[in-house]
């Protein structure tokens, strides 16, 4: 997400937890006697003998299963798996997307060669620390629409390194940091949701992986104008390119193949944020656009969102997987206009360079409130205490100018350029199992 204004919201508990509602109003619990009932598994977790190879040697490759599921009537959630793949020692980048439509999905188990990278049953975290849940929220749920990230029923949601968490087509992307790079061995993966509608929408387990990867490090990208939006040739000229010198300059990825569409929607180029309209339209990809390039949609402007500019489906968003409520970044044209009604490229190049970062795996270098930060060391933090000089309980780009205020990747635009990336970043970027 990035925003002009400061009253910032998290685009991704924004989106879990608008749909999560929606699905618990709208649907009845089940009853177990409809429902293939049983106890989510727990770890240790190990392959079965014959557990096939992930992936192609030499370049990418999409795996895709069907998730299906069962329900834990004492935990109250249904799960899917375990879903097992062997990982190569040739793998770089892996993209792991839970989709289940418009039910939020998460990863509750995934562990890799034994080591856990997140466990929403066990309770530990990547390190193998427990991450003990307050007391108090034992009995709590997801989507209690508290946009604050507790209390839920399973403690390590939203914690570091992954910050993984509910989602729509919820994603787990390694390597995050130097540390969390894919090891070979056995990966192992139980897919969970608390709504019950994935009992009528079962949905899809992708794996996207990288394996030995040329040395030139490429992106596809899919700019996709919604028809009523106001966006000259010349306009998405200049913002591709500034977003392609963010990106060089940096030393991540190359924009390869850049196409560009037009796609009429049925409630035209204005949209909510969060909502059947804009999940349908990133679920949506026109004629013959490639289906692994990154989606980028201009839209004119949302509704009901003032100072937001564009925000990515989680972070990260389902890696090179088409077709789901969740593939692909929405950028609005209008609040890039600047007084004279001139729309201001270079910020609008920056918010892509933005919300694409956070598509292919990013984080905000920190958060608003200065007390969360990407899992990059040499990206700097800018601690409220002492940044937050107006007390006013956000850091801001001016803030935290001599930090990481003009890293692209702060959390909020500034009344200045943000154009730098990290050694670190671009490394990341260049390992994302979306990049070729
Ligand atoms: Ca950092
Ligand atoms: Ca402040
Ligand atoms: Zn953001």
């Amino acid at each position: 997400l990035r925003t002009l204004a400061l009253h910032h919201i998290a685009a991704a508990a924004l989106i879990t937890f608008a749909g999560c509602n929606k699905g618990k109003d709208a649907e009845p619990d089940p009853t177990p006697s409809d429902l293939p009932v049983g106890a989510v598994p727990q770890l240790p977790l190990a392959c079965p003998a014959g557990t096939p190879e992930l992936g192609a040697a030499g370049g990418q490759h999409l795996d895709q299963r069907p998730l299906t599921w069962t329900w834990d009537d004492t935990a109250q959630l249904a799960w899917s798996g375990p879903h097992y793949a062997q990982l190569t020692e040739d793998l770089i980048g892996l993209a792991a997307t839970a989709d289940a439509g418009s039910a939020p999905t998460a990863f509750g188990l995934f562990v890799m060669d034994g080591r856990t990278v997140v466990d929403h049953t066990g309770k530990t975290s990547w390190d193998g620390a427990p991450t003990v849940a307050p007391a108090d929220s034992a009995g709590d749920s997801w989507g209690t629409g508290d946009t604050g990230g507790a209390p839920y029923a399973f403690p390590g949601f939203y914690l570091a390194p992954t910050f993984h968490g509910p989602e729509l087509a919820a994603t787990i992307a390694l390597p995050l940091n130097e540390a969390t790079r894919p090891t070979p061995g056995c990966l192992a993966m139980v897919v969970i949701s608390e709504d019950p509608a994935v009992f009528d929408e079962p949905g899809t387990l992708s794996l996207l992986s990288k394996r030995s990867p040329p040395t030139a490090h490429k992106v596809d990208l899919n700019l996709i104008v919604i028809e009523g939006t106001t966006l000259s040739e010349e306009s998405l000229d200049d913002t591709v390119e500034v977003m392609r010198r963010l990106y060089d300059e940096g030393g991540a990825l190359q924009l390869d193949e850049v196409r560009r569409y037009t796609l009429t929607l049925p409630d035209g180029a204005f949209m909510r944020a969060t909502g059947p309209v804009v999940n349908a339209m990133r679920a949506t990809l026109p004629e013959g656009a490639s289906e692994s390039a990154v989606n980028v949609y201009f839209i004119e402007d949302f509704i009901r969102s003032g100072g937001t500019l564009g925000f990515s489906a989680g972070v990260p968003g389902p890696f090179g997987v088409p077709h789901t409520v969740s593939s692909g970044v929405v950028l609005s044209v209008d609040a890039h206009r600047v007084g004279s009604g001139r729309l201001d490229t270079d910020v609008l190049g920056s918010t892509l360079a933005h919300e694409v970062g956070h598509q292919l795996g990013l984080f905000h270098t920190s958060e608003a409130e200065g007390q969360g930060f990407d899992v990059l060391d040499d990206t700097p933090e800018c601690t409220a205490d002492p940044f937050d000089r107006d007390a006013d309980g956000f850091v801001t780009a001016e803030e935290c100018y001599t930090r990481d205020g003009r890293n692209f990747m702060f959390w909020t635009s500034g009344y200045f350029r943000q154009e730098r990336l990290s050694p670190d970043q671009a490394d990341m970027l260049n390992r994302s199992a979306t990049a070729h």
